[in-house]
């Protein structure tokens, strides 16, 4: 069974497309899915237009109420995929405003059924590409991810910050155990890169995957909090250096 986990935050727009392109997606794969999304404290009709594709799609809702934050939610996710998969099941965890490319579903599915613990769809790697972005945004991005490579010693890997990931049941298990149960402290966008760190450091086995995140599918405003995210990627560059 493949778990999709999606954190959403005023989605209301995307969330239809989305759910649709997945479950062609998922059904030309051949697989059964189960896709749950954590809405946090969302303020437009991303609650109602969930709860109305539950008739029609495998969708599961968590929720927090208010906001707090991708960390937090993440971490959820993670929780129920532990306590409800099994053996076997595979992760996938991806945004919710439709800029993914699904064509890379199938590879992120394949890279963990051929023994990696987790695999990173990977928009810096050789083949990978970002489309329909401003500027100013694909320089801080691309700025943290150089800066994350050096700072953290991890020259395999190319994209650090990306929420389009697989990961393999035990693999999870394992890490919340090795962690208390808590393998994830920030609140933020970092805690992505917090993740990986861990993962990284446990001697999991991964993949990288060339993908094209294209950010002119995305309906509405990006969610994005640029000051907080700069201030995060300091604060852990600053912890890991001092
Ligand atoms: N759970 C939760 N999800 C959030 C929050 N903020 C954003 N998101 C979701 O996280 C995903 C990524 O947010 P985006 O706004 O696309 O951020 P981004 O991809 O870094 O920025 P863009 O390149 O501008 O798209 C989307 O699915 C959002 O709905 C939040 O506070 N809580
Ligand atoms: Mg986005």
């Amino acid at each position: 069974m493949i778990y999709l986990l999606i954190p959403v935050y005023n989605e209301e727009q995307n969330i239809p497309p989305l759910v649709s392109a997945l479950d062609r997606a998922i059904k030309d794969m051949g697989e059964n899915y189960r896709l749950i999304f954590v809405n946090d404290g969302s303020v437009d009709g991303t609650p109602g237009v969930i709860q109305k594709l539950k008739d029609d799609f495998p969708i599961e809702m968590l929720e927090n109420s208010p906001n707090q934050g991708v960390g937090v939610s993440f971490d959820k996710g993670f929780k129920h995929f532990i306590q409800t998969a099994g053996p076997g099941d595979i992760l996938i965890t991806l945004e919710g405003d439709n800029t993914a490319d699904l064509g890379t579903l199938p590879k992120l599915a394949a890279a963990i059924r051929n023994g990696n613990d987790f695999a990173l769809a990977s928009v810096y790697s050789k083949e990978g590409e970002v489309v329909g972005t401003t500027p100013l945004r694909l320089f801080l991005s691309f700025t943290a991810n150089v800066l994350c490579k050096l700072i953290f010693r991890m020259p395999k890997v190319n994209t650090f910050s990306s929420f389009y990931r697989s990961y393999s049941y035990e693999a999870m298990r394992k890490l919340y155990e090795k962690f208390d149960n808590r393998p994830i402290a920030e609140r933020g966008y970092i805690c992505m890169v917090e993740l990986l760190i861990k993962l990284y450091r446990s001697g999991y086995k991964f993949a990288e995957i060339p993908t094209c995140l294209n950010s002119q599918k995305r309906l509405g405003m990006s969610k994005m909090k640029i000051m907080q995210t700069i201030q995060a990627y300091f604060r852990l560059f600053a912890k890991h250096l001092l």
